[in-house]
C-alpha cells in the first residue's frame, strides 16, 4: 500500500523529472530551444574557399599559404582564443612502467609531464598503454578524458567502455589518455588555475585569451611531444579522440597541430561539429551562457547573431584537411544537432577535393548505425544517448585501420 506521504513523494519526484527534461526539449536558460526543422531559419555559410580579399582558392598552394591560415586566425579571434606556442622547458618524467600489464599483453607507463615557463610550471599526467604484441613502434590513440579520471584506471580493475584500453591493445594500437582538469579545471570559476594562469597570465587580459578549450588543445600537443620521445610509439600515427567538450577540443587542437595524424569527434555539438548558423539544439548563445569559460570572450558578442560570425563548423572540420577526420552523433543527443553535424562535414568537402581525397559522403545523412569508414570524411551516427562507447571505439579502429593500410 501507498500511503499519502509516499504519494506526495513521488508526485514531487515527477514534476522534478519533468521539468529538468522540458528544460533541456523546451526551454532552457531562459531561451526557447529549437529541436523544428522547419524552425531552422534560411542561412548562408561563410565561403570555406573565398580569401578575405575576395581570392578564389583553387589549389592547395593557396589554401596552405593563405586561407587556411586565416581561417585558424579568425577561430582564434572570434571563438577558441589565441594560441600561445612558446615556453621555457619540457621535461617527462618516467613515473612508473609495468612490462607486462593487461596479464602480460601490453606495457603500461604513466609519465609526467612537466612544463616551465617563467619560473612557474604545471604538470600532465599521462596513462599509456602500448600493446606487447607488434612488428614496430606502435599506432597511438589519445583521448582527451572530461570524464572522472577512473575511466583512465591504470590499475584496471576498473574498465569503462568510455577508454576500452583492452579492446585497443587486442587490435594492436597503443591507447593514451590525459585528463583535462590538469590543464584547465573544467570550472568557470577555476579554469584559469592551469596552462593559463601558471603559464601564459597575459591571455587573462585579452578579449581573444585562451580559455578552457585552448588549454586543453595545447595539452593534446604537449602530451604530442612527449609521443615524439618515446621509441614504442609512432609518432607519425598519432589519433586525437574526445567526447562531447572533449570532442570539440580535439577538432580545436587537431586544426592547431597538424602532427595529429587522424581526428576523431565524438557528440561535439555546439562548437564542435554542428554548424552554428542552424541554431538547433544548444545555440551559441545558451553554450555561452553555460559555459563561456570555454571559449575566447569574444565569442559571447555572437550570441543571438550567429550570422555575423566570420566562420562556422564546416571550416573548423576543413582544418583536418588532407588528414582523415571522423565524427559520430547519437539519435537520442538532438541537443548536438546530428544533421548540423554531419552537414558540416559535408560542407567542408571542398577542402579535401583541393587535396585529391575521396569521401563517401551523400548529401543526406547514413542511415543509423551505417559507418562511413572507406573515405577521408568518416561518420556514424548510432543508436543511443551522448555517449563515447565500444561501438564508437570498433568504428574509430576500423576508420584508422582502413587509412593506415593506404
Ligand atoms: C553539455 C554541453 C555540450 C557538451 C556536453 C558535454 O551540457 O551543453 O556542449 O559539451 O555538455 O561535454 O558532455
Amino acid at each position: 500500500m501507498i500511503n499519502r506521504g509516499k504519494m506526495f513523494i513521488v508526485l514531487v519526484w515527477f514534476m522534478v523529472v519533468n521539468q529538468a527534461h522540458a528544460q533541456k526539449t523546451d526551454v532552457f536558460m531562459g531561451e526557447v530551444v529549437n529541436y523544428d526543422e522547419a524552425k531552422v531559419p534560411r542561412y548562408q555559410l561563410p565561403d570555406l574557399l573565398r580569401t578575405t580579399t575576395g581570392q578564389k582558392v583553387k589549389n592547395t598552394a593557396l589554401w596552405e599559404k593563405k586561407r587556411r591560415p586565416e581561417i585558424v586566425a579568425l577561430f582564434k579571434t572570434h571563438v577558441y582564443g589565441q594560441r600561445p606556442e612558446g615556453f621555457d622547458s619540457i621535461k617527462f618524467n618516467l613515473i612508473s612502467k609495468i612490462p607486462d600489464a593487461m596479464d602480460g599483453r601490453a606495457c603500461l607507463k604513466e609519465v609526467n609531464i612537466s612544463i616551465w615557463n617563467k619560473g612557474k610550471h604545471i604538470d600532465i599526467p599521462i596513462v599509456l598503454f602500448i600493446p606487447n604484441r607488434r612488428d614496430g613502434p606502435a599506432p597511438v590513440f589519445l583521448l582527451i578524458n572530461n570524464r572522472s579520471k577512473k575511466n583512465t584506471d591504470p590499475s584496471r580493475s576498473l574498465k569503462s567502455t568510455f577508454w576500452p584500453a583492452e579492446l585497443m591493445i587486442e587490435k594492436g594500437y597503443a591507447i593514451a589518455a590525459f585528463h583535462v582538469a590538469d590543464a584547465a579545471p573544467d570550472k568557470k570559476d577555476a579554469y584559469q588555475h592551469g596552462v593559463i594562469d601558471q603559464l601564459y597570465p597575459e591571455q587573462l587580459d585579452r578579449e581573444d585569451g585562451m580559455k578552457a578549450i585552448g588549454a586543453w588543445a595545447w595539452a593534446a600537443s604537449r602530451v604530442m611531444d612527449y609521443f615524439e620521445t618515446d621509441k614504442d610509439l609512432d609518432a607519425r600515427k598519432v589519433a586525437l579522440v574526445g567526447h562531447s567538450r572533449g570532442g570539440k577540443t580535439s577538432l580545436w587542437a587537431g586544426a592547431l597541430d597538424q602532427r595529429f595524424a587522424m581526428v576523431f569527434s565524438s557528440c561535439s555539438g555546439s562548437t564542435g561539429a554542428a554548424l552554428a548558423r542552424r541554431q538547433y539544439g544548444e545555440t551559441v548563445s545558451l553554450i555561452n551562457k553555460q559555459f563561456g569559460y570555454w571559449f575566447a570572450d569574444r565569442y559571447k558578442t555572437y550570441s543571438g547573431q550567429v550570422d555575423k560570425l566570420p566562420v562556422d563548423q564546416h571550416m573548423l572540420i576543413a582544418l583536418m584537411a588532407p588528414r582523415p577526420v571522423y565524427t559520430t552523433n547519437a539519435v537520442e543527443d538532438r541537443w548536438a544537432d546530428p544533421l548540423g553535424s554531419y552537414l558540416s562535414l559535408w560542407n567542408a568537402r571542398a577542402v579535401y577535393s583541393l587535396y585529391d581525397r575521396k569521401t563517401m559522403l551523400t548529401p543526406e545523412p547514413p542511415p543509423l548505425n551505417s559507418p562511413i569508414i572507406n573515405s577521408f570524411i568518416g561518420y556514424h551516427f548510432r543508436t543511443g544517448i551522448h555517449d563515447l562507447n565500444v561501438y564508437d571505439w570498433e568504428n574509430f579502429v576500423r576508420f584508422a585501420d582502413y587509412h593506415y593500410r593506404l
